[in-house]
């Protein structure tokens, strides 16, 4: 049973889990596309602004569409690197730049493609899904640096090693993680006392198992969402409400327990 089904109010539930948050050696936060969300880039699966209400995922995030219509893919990442770059950090990621600088152990899992964890001044921000403003060929992995002319093409540059097309060094349905990141992020939720998760809908693995692992060792969860899902089913508590609102509240709750 967790806050929400023990009827505890949302203000009581943030006074809880901040002073769970405040005595923790080790702080794991799993964020997903709704931290962001507050700073205009769009999400994936809200139904009617996410970036695949109108698009099909399978076409645009999996090598089989890349290799279908190269040039959709690549027009509809360059229109997603240009909301990025326009966004400016909310206070949610400034929050978590904050709990990460009075934590002994923090560790940023994102799942977000963006950049805004940094600009926040997060460190060290592990990066499960790749990123958005960095490009490889797709054939032999090279890096490529991407051109002011690349961005208005109407097609992916090609490899000047092998010819092959680029694209962006994000992870598509199908591939795998990055081995370091995931790696990381796993001892992590083995490790930690904490894991808050912002802004996920729970439902892509193996990021999705991150919580289930902390839970597993004997881990408090805290799911920040204004929707509920999977994780804040088994989660410890969830605060219900947007990353914006909610984690400047909790660290404000955090200040306060630290004052005694
Ligand atoms: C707010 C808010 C506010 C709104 N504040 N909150 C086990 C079981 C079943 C399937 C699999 C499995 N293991 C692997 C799979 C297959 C697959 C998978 O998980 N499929 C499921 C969908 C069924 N996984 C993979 O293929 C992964 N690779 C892999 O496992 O490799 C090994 C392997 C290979 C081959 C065969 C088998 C295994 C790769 C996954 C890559 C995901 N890539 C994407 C696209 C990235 C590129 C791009 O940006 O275009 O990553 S998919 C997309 O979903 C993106 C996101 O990072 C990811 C998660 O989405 P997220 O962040 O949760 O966003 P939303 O939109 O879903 O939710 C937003 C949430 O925010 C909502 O809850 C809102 O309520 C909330 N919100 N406003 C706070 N203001
Ligand atoms: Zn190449």
């Amino acid at each position: 049973m967790n806050s929400f089904d023990r009827a505890v109010s949302l203000e009581d539930s943030i006074c809880e889990a901040a002073a769970i948050l405040a005595r923790a050696r080790h702080i794991a936060c799993l964020t997903g596309a709704g931290i962001s969300a507050e700073s205009g880039v769009s999400t994936f699966r809200d139904a009617l602004t996410g970036l695949w209400s109108t698009f099909d995922p399978q076409r645009l995030a999996s090598q089989e569409g890349f290799a279908e219509d190269p040039g959709f893919v690549w027009r509809w990442y360059m229109g997603r690197l240009a909301q990025v770059e326009q966004a400016q950090p909310n206070a949610g990621h400034r929050a978590l730049a904050e709990l990460e600088r009075r934590t002994r152990t923090f560790t940023l899992v994102t799942q977000n493609v963006d950049n805004l964890h940094e600009r926040a001044g997060s460190q060290d921000t592990l990066h499960l899904h790749g990123r958005i403003n960095t490009f490889h060929c797709n054939e032999c992995g090279a890096a490529y640096a991407l051109s002011d002319e690349d961005r208005i093409a109407g097609l992916p540059p090609y490899c000047i090693h092998c010819g092959g097309w680029v694209r962006p060094s994000v992870v598509w349905f199908g591939e795998m993680l990055p081995e370091y990141a995931l790696d990381e992020a796993t001892r992590a939720a083995q490790q930690c006392d904490v894991m808050l998760v912002v802004g996920t809908s729970g439902i892509v693995y193996p990021a999705a198992s991150l919580p289930e692992v902390a839970l597993a060792n004997g881990a408090t969860v805290i799911d920040v969402n204004p929707e509920p899902n999977p994780i804040s089913e088994v989660a410890n508590y969830y605060l219900c409400g947007t990353g914006g609102v909610i984690l400047p509240a909790l660290m404000n709750a955090i200040v306060r327990v630290d004052r005694g």
